[in-house]
């Protein structure tokens, strides 16, 4: 139960969940009007149990930023935004549009969808719609800079992208975190309330926490830290896939259950030894085997991975190898192990229906990348613009996306931006991305929008619904993205969908919204009330639940048959792509013996950081604090050579770019890395952001078609191979605050 209310007169109380991250926390909003006093932590909701974050608490300063975007925004030739009225901005952009297919095509649009929209089901929905009924390749999304590889994986292993199990970390004695910082960033691809506490947890029952790293992350300060060379991990992973192997510690058991093609695994390692493994992770031999000793023997355990390991250039092989691992020990599908989640909404089926899901059906025009779900990588997103010929990318929407920066090589996509015919950016702020556009866009924000966690529904802990009202009205013209986009393509002649019913309704003349085809779809779904025929959900029925309801007491076990898409429900485990992946990461040479290993000394990786999320709330003054400019984290040994103390400004060097940033030096980061907060060095309008300043991460990462992971086309941004210098006249250390 919530302590009793001590909200003043004339104020009321609203829950619904915070928009910003996967843990999509329950919270409680005290309105007064159209005024945002208070956010807190909803001790009813399901999961989330009454956590919230400095930065949920803080989310009423977006709202009422004086930066924010409160109507279109035109671009003038002199570079100007001027606002105009919304049917100006729509009537252009919709002739504008108009124009372009005329000349080039339908295919010559894309559309992108950035971080935000997995907490605005509307948008996502358009959006991905929009581009079905555009039958565009020119689909972009975050996951390419995030978790192809995840998508990958899962279509090669279960049959279906969006079969990704979670560690069920409310019941397991083992937990190895593998490149993840969960007590900062409240876990990601698993959405576990009060993430911290329930780690916290599995020790105080006995279990154990290893977190393997190449920094102490505040999740590896709080638990065993195992410290790893960046890029270790398909090496680490390999490592102790074999020993487990070798030593006939697999759940053979497990393996007739759920799996085909397991006498593979030996051959997929023949090349595998001690020696390589020690050198790649920098862990000793017998380290790694009893490591893998110890997560085979637990009665459960689970093996995890995130941002560490799926933004490196073998991220879909280690993926995979994290897959494998789970599954040999009889840890899939296990309580205590990684376990399948259980959504409100049928996402498998939904994406199944309108055929989103799906690998390598076709290739990129350019570099030839394989598609995933559908979509392109943003890796190839320059080329595409700057690479003449039939497909030719000349007009692009991006839907709450900072791609100037948050991208690989964002230096080139700020630039390739410009060189488009039309820009339309959907964002809240004028940011370095929205800056480049023809129009700016401004939507509502998560407390202004019904709400259903669209994308955290999917990995929950805790199986739950929940689908909320809007909190308070918008502010100024700000309007739901998914309305603009509706309003885009209405002037284009297009119902945004891939449903060919939507389509035959549109020409009668009726569009449905995103909340009744959500509604549809979930009263018809498993957990559904079949509008009366069983007592399950729907949209109406969660209105008046607002803390969300749990579906079951915990994530379902025993159930990988089903699970599993392929029609005898096994899980092929050989697979000819791994193979090929492996062979290339062995043929690799070895780390320290190739001569760029000496013009690149260190190897760069990156942050996360409490009070922020990926380039964004960096204009909330609260969340803002101190000296905020990203901090370059060297170790003492690596600093004293350069004769640098805290506060020194640093050059940072790669073959694509340089940067300059403050260091700090700490042992935090090993021997030989460095680590930097990403998505910092702000443009545009967001003034605070802008002062700030500091260097640009992503300005030293790559696009190459060569420098991406292969199979999935997921950018490599971790591991990155620099060099540090010490600038001559380092100013004096700035405040931000
Ligand atoms: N506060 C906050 N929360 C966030 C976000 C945020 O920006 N701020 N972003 C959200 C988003 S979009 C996501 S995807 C999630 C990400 O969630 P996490 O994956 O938990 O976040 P990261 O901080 O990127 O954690 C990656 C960890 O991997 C380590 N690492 C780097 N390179 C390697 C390597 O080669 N191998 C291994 N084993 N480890 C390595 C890093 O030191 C870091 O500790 O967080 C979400 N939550
Ligand atoms: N070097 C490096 N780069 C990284 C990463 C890394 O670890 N290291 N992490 C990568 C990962 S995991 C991710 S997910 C990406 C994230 O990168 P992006 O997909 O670019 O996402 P964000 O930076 O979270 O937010 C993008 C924009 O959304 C806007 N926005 C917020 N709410 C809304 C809304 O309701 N509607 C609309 N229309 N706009 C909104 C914000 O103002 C912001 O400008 O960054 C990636 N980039
Ligand atoms: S930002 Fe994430 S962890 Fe913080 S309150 Fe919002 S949903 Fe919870
Ligand atoms: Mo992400």
């Amino acid at each position: 139960m919530n302590p009793p209310s001590t909200a003043p007169a004339g104020t009321v109380e609203r829950k619904t969940f915070c928009g910003i991250c996967e843990a999509a926390c329950g919270v409680i909003v005290t309105v007064q009007g159209d005024a945002v006093l208070k956010i807190r932590g909803d001790v009813d909701h399901p999961n989330s149990k009454g956590f919230l974050c400095p930065k949920g608490a803080a989310f009423g300063a977006v709202r009422d930023d004086p930066d924010r975007v409160l109507t279109p925004l035109q671009r003038q030739p002199d570079g100007r935004f001027v606002p105009v009225s919304w049917d100006t901005a729509l009537d252009d952009i919709g002739a504008r549009l108009r124009g372009i297919i005329q000349r080039h095509g339908r295919e010559a649009i894309g559309v992108h969808l950035g971080n935000p929209n997995g907490w605005n089901y509307g948008a996502f929905i358009w959006l991905l719609g929009m581009a079905a009924a555009l039958k565009t390749k020119h689909l972009y999304t975050a996951s390419s800079v995030d978790i192809n590889n995840y998508w990958v994986v899962g279509e090669l292993l279960y049959g279906h992208n969006l079969v990704t199990p979670f560690p069920d970390i409310a019941h397991t004695q083992f937990l190895i975190v593998l490149g993840a910082n969960p007590v900062v960033t409240h876990g990601s691809m698993m959405t576990a309330g009060r993430v911290k506490e329930q780690m916290a947890a599995i020790t105080a029952r006995g279990g154990r926490v290893v977190v393997i790293d190449p920094r102490r992350s505040e999740t590896a300060a709080q638990f065993e830290w195992q410290p790893m060379r960046p890029d270790g991990d398909p090496w680490l992973l390999a490592g102790m896939l074999k020993t487990i192997l070798d030593e006939g510690l697999a759940d053979q058991d497990a393996l007739r259950r759920q799996t085909r093609g397991a006498d593979a695994l030996p051959a997929l390692l023949k090349d595998v030894n001690g020696d390589r493994v020690a050198a790649e992770t920098g862990i000793a031999w017998a380290d790694v085997q009893a490591l893998a000793r110890a997560f085979a023997k637990s009665p459960t355990a689970a093996l995890y991975g995130r941002c560490g390991a799926s933004l490196g250039p073998f991220s879909t092989l280690t993926n995979y190898l994290i897959n494998v691992l789970n599954i040999v020990t009889g840890n899939l599908d296990r309580r205590g192990g990684m376990v399948f989640g259980q959504p409100m909404l049928d996402t498998e089926g939904f994406t199944r229906l309108f055929k989103v899901n799906g690998y390598d059906r076709w290739r990129t025009r350019v570099d030839g990348i394989p598609e995933v779900m559908g979509t392109s990588p943003l890796a190839t997103l320059p080329r595409e613009i700057r690479t003449p010929g039939k497909g030719q990318l000349r007009a692009l929407l991006i839907a709450s996306g900072n791609i100037a920066t948050t991208s690989c090589a964002s230096g080139e996509v700020g630039a390739a931006l410009d060189e488009l015919d039309l820009l339309i950016s959907l964002d809240p702020y004028l940011t370095e991305t929205s800056q480049h556009a023809h129009y700016i866009l401004p939507p509502t924000l998560w407390l202004e929008r019904d709400g259903m966690p669209i994308f955290s529904q999917m990995h929950a802990g805790m199986p739950y619904a929940q689908w909320t009202p809007a909190s308070v009205a918008p502010r100024g013209e700000a309007r739901d993205d998914w309305w603009i986009i509706d309003e885009i393509c209405k002037r284009i002649g297009l119902v945004p969908s891939a449903s060919k019913a939507a389509q035959w309704l549109g020409k009668l003349g009726i569009r449905l919204t995103p909340a009744t085809a959500v509604d549809l779809f979930l009263r018809t779904g498993p957990a559904g009330d079949w509008f009366g025929l069983k007592a399950g959900i729907s949209r109406k029925k969660l209105f008046q639940q607002t803390s969300g309801v749990a579906l079951s007491a915990e994530p379902p076990v025993g159930v990988s048959r089903q699970r599993v898409h392929f029609k005898d429900g096994l899980i092929p485990l050989a697979q000819p792509l791994m193979a090929t992946e492996m062979a290339r990461l062995i043929a690799r040479p070895s780390s320290d013996d190739d001569a760029e290993s000496k013009r690149w000394p260190l190897r760069l990786i990156s942050m996360r950081e409490l009070r922020s999320q990926n380039s964004w709330l960096h204009n909330v003054p609260k969340l803002t604090t101190g000296d905020r400019r990203p901090h370059l984290r060297i170790h003492p040994d690596d600093a004293r050579p350069l004769e640098l103390e805290d506060g020194s400004e640093v050059s940072i060097t790669s073959r694509w770019g340089e940067i300059t940033v403050p260091a700090l030096t700490s042992d935090e980061v090993m021997r030989g890395t460095v680590a930097l907060p990403h998505s910092w060095g702000h443009r545009g309008g967001w003034r605070r952001a802008v002062a700030i300043g500091g260097g640009r991460y992503n300005d030293l990462t790559s696009n190459d078609a060569t420098e991406i992971d292969i199979p999935s086309g997921n950018a490599v941004l971790n591991g990155l191979r620099v060099r540090v210098t010490r600038q001559a006249n380092a100013p004096a250390l700035a405040k931000a605050s």
